[in-house]
């Protein structure tokens, strides 16, 4: 095939890509909801070995962190609390959102998480994640009394979505109440 036509090809398949991507992009803006996307990077085959069966879905597709390096990075010698591996999030963590716009906050991982407003950001309801049973000289965080109740702890499940409504003007804090270090503040003008 003479250069010049694969280079057309080439071109043509580039330009439908920037087509979709430009549709893609405009439907994300046009929508009046504030997107948070609640991610992890759980590889499902050493998860589930080491926690247990479904605890890191492989649907919509699997990833890749392997539960040692997720255990490797809980903690590091430059902090006393848990650190957490980054992969691990709220993405993006600061969202500024007008009086009435809803939040969404969708997720993207292979494990269950909550999306959980607290009054200040704390531990979560699983001890070893809040630093419990840690490296010397690890302070444990205490858990934030919202994540300690069950009413205010709503589970979001791989691929599910969280509607919040109403939030009043000023700073709201979530955090996922299993990984303490997952968390977002909403800014509501
Ligand atoms: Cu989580």
């Amino acid at each position: 095939m003479p250069k010049l036509a694969i280079l057309a090809g080439g071109l043509a398949v580039l330009v439908s890509l920037w087509v979709i991507g430009t549709k893609v992009g405009t439907a994300q803006v046009n929508s009046n909801d504030a997107n948070v996307a609640i991610v992890d990077n759980c590889d499902p085959a050493t998860f589930n070995v080491a926690i247990g069966p479904g605890t890191c879905a492989t649907t919509p597709h699997p990833h890749d962190t392997p539960f040692l390096e997720f255990i490797g990075l809980l903690f590091s010698p430059l902090a006393a609390n848990v650190i957490g591996h980054p992969a691990w999030q709220f993405a993006p963590g600061y969202v500024s959102v007008r009086a009435g716009q809803t939040v969404r906050a969708t997720n993207a991982g292979g494990e269950t998480h909550t999306f959980t407003e607290v009054t200040a950001f704390g531990g979560g309801f699983v001890p070893p994640l809040n630093g419990v049973g840690g490296p010397a000289g690890t302070v444990p965080l205490v858990p934030a009394p919202a994540c300690l109740a069950p009413t205010a702890t709503t589970t979001v499940t791989p691929g599910r979505t969280v509607l919040i409504k109403q939030l009043s003007p000023g700073v709201h804090k979530f955090q996922c109440c299993i990984h303490p270090w997952m968390r977002a503040v909403v800014d509501v003008e």
